[in-house]
């Protein structure tokens, strides 16, 4: 069987998945692409049996597609995967899979009208080699049970654009997500412990944020993520028996845990171990990555956030899936 995917947005995104199917031609055919800025599709060489798509709806909806990949911007994830949804189409979203939790819920409505789970949600950090080696040996308990972990999210710049709320769900969500996977435990609350600096753009960075989870346990999260230095991502776990981080497994996956100019380098090998994961996912009729449900999770948490930012004390998950 060979895969016939169509792209949505061609922006940085977009393109590392492309250029990822594109060199695993020996199961996977690009059938078409969509951008609505033409002039990212003429900068890109694409090859001439490509097709380029007027608009997302006549890409998801083609007969001469069978399987979706969304990297279009978060606002519209949630028509495009829907449009997937409903032809029974098998569907990679970059993250966040949606805004709100309505939508959310609604896709997974959809799902499970079709009796499976079709969408799969691009937290590719599960899928990096220095994020595997860590959870593996915090799973085997090597450093005991886990009291706390702290995180950092810096990266050297992002758009003008950016706001409060970006910062919940489209930056910190990753560390949401990788907290209840490293530590397997659901988060319970969140707090934003101080933001500093308003900058020019009205963003409040950089931001410190205290999750609680349902054992007890904190983590630590500080983004910067205007820091004119480069992209710094840092995870350590600490157990009773000692801590463990991602710097430790540097040097043996040969991936820096040092700054690097910006996150399609550092996860490079893990965007392509994630797409890999699901086309071969795709081709077995399985389903080993990040579901609505899980995705759902941190999208709760990033809304949490988003309220604690406003309200500036804890605020508790079981309350926003209350709404
Ligand atoms: C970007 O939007 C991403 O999705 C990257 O994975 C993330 O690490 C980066 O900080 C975001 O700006």
């Amino acid at each position: 069987m060979t895969l016939r995917v169509g792209i949505v947005g061609c922006g940085a995104m977009g393109r590392i998945h492309l250029r990822n199917l594109l060199a695993r031609s020996e199961d996977v055919t690009v059938a078409g692409v969509f951008d609505p800025n033409h002039q990212v599709l003429t900068s890109l060489d694409l090859p001439e049996t490509l097709q380029i798509f007027p608009d997302a709806k006549s890409l998801v909806t083609s007969d001469d597609v069978h399987q979706v990949i969304v990297a279009s911007p978060a606002g519209d994830h949630f028509g495009q995967v829907m449009g997937a949804i409903e032809r029974g189409k098998p569907v990679y979203c970059e993250k966040p899979l949606t805004t709100t939790l309505a939508q959310s819920r609604e896709i997974r409505e959809a799902e499970a009208g079709q009796g499976r789970a079709l969408v799969w949600v691009g937290f590719m950090r599960r899928f990096d080699p220095l994020y595997l080696a860590l959870k593996a040996d915090v799973s085997v308990g090597r450093v005991g049970e886990v009291v706390y972990a702290q995180m950092s999210h810096r990266n050297p710049s992002v758009p003008p654009t950016f706001s409060d709320a970006d910062y919940m769900l489209e930056t910190f969500i990753h560390e949401f997500d990788i907290t209840r996977w490293l530590i397997e435990v659901d988060i319970s609350a969140v707090e934003i412990v101080g933001t500093s600096v308003e900058t020019t753009t009205g963003l409040a960075d950089p931001q410190f944020v205290h999750v609680t989870t349902a054992e007890g346990q904190k983590v630590v999260i500080d983004g910067h993520i205007n820091n004119g230095y480069g992209y710094d991502i840092r995870c350590e776990v600490v157990g009773q028996k000692g801590s463990l981080s991602l710097a430790h497994y540097s040097e043996v996956e040969g991936i820096s845990s040092e700054p690097h100019e910006n996150w399609g380098v550092r996860f490079q090998a893990a965007y392509r171990a994630c797409l890999n994961a699901w086309v071969d996912d795709v081709l077995t009729g399985h389903h080993t990555g990040v579901t609505s449900e899980d995705s759902e999770h941190a999208l709760v948490v990033s809304l949490a956030g988003i309220e604690a930012q406003r309200r500036r004390e804890p605020v508790e998950i079981a309350e926003i899936y209350c709404r």
